[in-house]
């Protein structure tokens, strides 16, 4: 009905083609904002970002500081930001300031995953979407690169419960470069890589060494298939992966900045504690991970949350070169 409603309005604004291709086009739902749609048709470097880290992720209004200082730095490295988000029902590419505002200050915001885009949709509501749902978004916006803080993974003890992130499965399925700082330690770092494999995902480790960051620390123990040493290498294996139609995506793991790994190492106490709460407590679901981030920012008196930060900025950094180097390339 929604649907309709609106398709009706956009033949009276003259918008639409015709009224059978709004309605039945499936881009029809997926709202590009002009400077993004500009920049993707000129093949001039776009990042993609996704907005569970401003509703769940963080605290306002650190969340929302964090979500237009990640936009700027895109802007700084000369790329176009696209944040993606959920707003009363239409998935939009590239958020206006007001939409970030409106998400960072909800009080009961919904987490919207690939599962949840249907229902939303529906609806009329809005949320952040997290890195499965904003990969679909992304790639139907034709936008290569997406980066975000840390992705989903196999949660502990997943092999019973079965809580696997859709975020690995969109990466099986969907032709996007994901840079992040790898998986957080309250997951399980070692089957998450072997999901990842089954999910034939080509995995890469940006910097010298091809150790697999754990978000808060450089080196989680496991090592990624391979290594990237600049931006122009990751650009490379970025284009050699579309150029071969794998039609999987690319996850490219940026360590936390050297200077922050002693914190991490204090982290990953209050991870443990945090971990243990999650049964004692009785959370599950998609809870889990908002639980979590929560519970260890109070542990560690803050300090989580500066290092998440700082983390971000340094993925947006690193992913605006990629994103500039790919297009270079492209062009
Ligand atoms: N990891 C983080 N911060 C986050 C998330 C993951 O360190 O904010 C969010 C991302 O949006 C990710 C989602 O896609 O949580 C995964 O949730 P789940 O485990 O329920 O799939
Ligand atoms: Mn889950």
């Amino acid at each position: 009905m929604r649907i309709l409603k609106t398709a009706f309005q956009l033949i009276l604004r003259g918008e639409a083609r015709t009224y059978h291709n709004t309605v039945c086009s499936k881009d029809f739902l997926f709202k590009v904002h002009p400077s993004v749609s500009q920049a993707v048709a000129q093949n001039k470097p776009v990042v993609a970002l996704e907005s569970t880290i401003i509703t769940h992720g963080m605290p306002y209004p650190h969340n929302l500081s964090t979500a237009k200082e990640v936009e700027a730095i895109v802007r700084g490295e000369g790329a176009t930001p696209a944040t993606v988000g959920v707003i009363e029902g239409e998935i939009r590419v590239g958020l206006s300031s007001e939409e970030l505002d409106h998400l960072a200050r909800s009080k009961s915001p919904l987490k919207v995953s690939r599962r949840d885009l249907p229902y939303v949709v529906s609806k009329g509501l809005s949320g952040g979407t997290t890195v499965s749902a904003t990969m679909i978004a992304a790639h139907r916006a034709g936008i290569p690169v997406f980066v975000t803080g840390g992705i989903g993974g196999v949660h502990r003890d997943g092999q019973n419960s079965l809580d696997i992130s859709a975020d690995l499965t969109e990466l099986g399925r969907t032709p996007i470069a994901v840079v992040s700082a790898g998986v957080k330690s309250i997951l399980d770092i070692g089957r998450t890589l072997e999901f990842l494999e089954t999910q034939g995902v080509c995995v890469a480790t940006y910097g010298a060494s091809d150790n697999f960051p754990a978000f808060f620390t450089p080196d989680s123990g496991f090592t990624s298939a391979c290594n990237v040493h600049d931006p122009r290498e990751a650009a490379e294996l970025i284009a050699n992966a579309m150029s071969l139609g794998l039609q999987s995506g690319v996850l490219i793991a940026v360590p936390i900045p050297e200077e922050y790994a002693a914190t991490g190492r204090q982290i990953q106490e209050a991870i443990k504690t945090a971990v243990t709460a999650v049964s004692s407590e009785g959370i599950t679901g998609k809870d889990v991970t908002p639980f979590i981030l929560q519970k260890v920012n109070e542990l560690t008196q803050g300090k989580s949350l500066q290092s998440n930060i700082a983390l971000i900025h340094n993925n947006a950094k690193v992913g605006s070169q990629i994103a500039c180097a790919l297009s270079k390339r492209m062009s």
